[in-house]
């Protein structure tokens, strides 16, 4: 099976093991950024949920990032919270803790158990959209339902 359909059909069975039935779309042009897949959905990049992966300097460990997709996220304010400075990931780091590559990564059903925080203003929408695994599929999710998924901690972020 070709990697992409892998990646899809993983974010597919986390949603179905936790039985929740959010449409999951797959789209012919690139949702790989915050914009493509605002333009791609036909809805605000406020409600584009981005997975950013952050590293935690001193312990190697992954953090991430649940953010609205217009919202650029302090640094700071994620080291406050994780109690180590951080640093943007390498596309390296971001596929070996998630599973994924950039632009397709989830905010759930992730290789290793990282520590999330979601950013309060995705609370603002009804529903949001997120990536689905691949830099072509989209997952609409409420708040609740992300919030269960991950099991984050709604903070601040900007
Ligand atoms: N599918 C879309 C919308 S859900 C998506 O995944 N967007 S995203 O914002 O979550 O993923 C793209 C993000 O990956 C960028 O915002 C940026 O933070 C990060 N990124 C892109 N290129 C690199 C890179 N070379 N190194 C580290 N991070 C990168």
């Amino acid at each position: 099976m070709a990697r992409r359909k892998k990646s899809l059909e993983s974010v597919r069975r986390v949603l179905a093991e936790a039985g929740l039935e959010c449409p999951v779309l797959e789209l012919p042009t690139s949702t790989r950024t915050s914009a493509e897949a605002a333009q791609a959905v036909g809805c605000s990049i406020g409600q584009i949920a981005k997975s950013i992966v952050f590293r935690a300097t001193r312990s190697g460990s992954g953090v991430l990032v649940v953010a609205s997709g217009g919202n650029r996220i302090s640094e700071q304010v994620v080291a406050e919270r994780v109690g180590e400075a951080v640093e943007m990931a390498t596309p390296a780091f971001v596929r070996e803790v998630t599973g994924f590559a950039i632009g397709g990564v989830p905010p759930f059903g992730l290789e290793e158990k990282l520590a999330v925080f979601i950013d309060e203003d995705l609370f603002g929408f009804e529903e949001m959209w997120a990536a689905a695994g691949t830099p072509h599929a989209v997952v609409c999710l409420t708040p609740a339902e992300l919030t269960s998924l991950t099991g984050g901690t709604v903070v601040k972020i900007t």
